[in-house]
């Protein structure tokens, strides 16, 4: 696992290798913040990191600074994915235009089907005709039933459709895309909150998973985005952060932890159904540390 995630990382630690032609036993404070600023990871989050530690920081140090990130309220108390044993589990698929939902759609319904769960997609982008074509394609190629209706039409009414198919048929998994709208479009914002509501009057507790797509290529540009899709739908249940093979912004992760305090459930890194891999953050750090620091030394 850490080997694909070395690869999936590589233009980021690229980047830091450009900047640190050598790993060090210890590093500046100065050299560290151009680095991790050159990661993308958000300046005020930076300093809060930094703040605590002296001038030459050990990769110890820097390893303890960094995995309190992924804590709650203390450092023992991790971030936590949501558990339900709910059938179907309903997973509500939000982001904006692009951020690869539709794709990522595919990968989740791919893996759960390697899993032996039965799946439904649900082509709740009714906005553009390619969207319900994208998705028909992806479950033709992966088998998989899909509920779409014509463009134009009321994607709640998609999701209600989706949600009562999977129940009629005892299905473990029914997954919705939604169009990839502005958020600071409030009539589409309200459309979301019905999609939400009709899908608690198809299956009580639905949506269970209500995941954001982030594009990884955005970097930290995307957190505004992310704070008012979390509202919007009243929190989030985890991100997939999309697009990480072709970016050296992977610092941002760490803004995206820190802003959402919720999970960061897969990694996407590339176009087809196997490319993603689940998120580790012990895994994440470790590759960004051994970019930094001489691996022969590890306090
Ligand atoms: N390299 C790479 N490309 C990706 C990844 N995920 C998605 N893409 C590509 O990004 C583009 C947009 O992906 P979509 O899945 O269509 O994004 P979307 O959010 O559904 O877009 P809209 O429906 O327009 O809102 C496509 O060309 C995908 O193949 C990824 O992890 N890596
Ligand atoms: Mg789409």
């Amino acid at each position: 696992m850490l080997e694909i995630f070395k690869k999936t990382l590589q233009k980021t630690t690229q980047n830091i290798r450009d900047l640190l032609p050598k790993t060090q036993k210890r590093i500046s404070k100065e050299e560290l913040e151009e680095i991790l600023i050159a990661t993308d990871m958000d300046y005020d989050l930076l300093e809060m990191i930094l703040s605590p530690l002296g001038d030459e920081i050990s990769r110890g140090e820097l390893e303890v600074a960094l995995s309190r990130l992924f804590r709650g309220e203390s450092y023992y108390d991790k971030v936590q994915t949501k558990i339900t044993n709910d059938k179907p589990n309903v997973h509500l698929i939000i982001g904006v235009n692009g951020a690869g939902k539709t794709t990522t759609i595919a990968k989740l319904a791919n893996l759960y089907k390697k899993q032996g769960k039965s799946v439904i997609l649900g082509a709740g982008d009714t906005f553009r005709a390619a969207a319900i074509e994208q998705l028909k394609l992806w479950g033709e190629r992966l088998n998989l039933p899909v509920i779409a209706s014509q463009i134009g039409h009321d994607p709640s009414a998609v999701a209600f459709d989706t949600i009562t198919s999977a129940v009629a048929k005892n299905l473990d998994i029914a997954i919705l895309d939604t169009a990839g709208r502005l958020h600071n479009q409030s009539n589409l914002q309200q459309e979301l909150q019905k999609i939400m509501r009709i899908c608690n009057k198809a299956k009580a507790g639905a949506p269970h998973q209500k995941i954001l797509i982030l594009d990884g290529t955005q970097g930290t540009s995307s957190l505004d985005q992310a704070k008012i899709f979390s509202q919007t739908l009243g929190g989030i249940d985890g991100v997939i952060i999309t697009k990480l093979d072709g970016t050296s912004k992977g610092g941002a992760i760490f803004s995206v932890i820190h802003t959402l305090r919720v999970p960061i459930l897969y990694l996407g890194v590339g176009e087809n159904a196997d490319d993603l891999i689940a998120f580790d953050e012990k895994e994440y750090i470790t590759t960004i540390l051994d970019s930094i620091f001489d691996t022969t030394q590890t306090s």
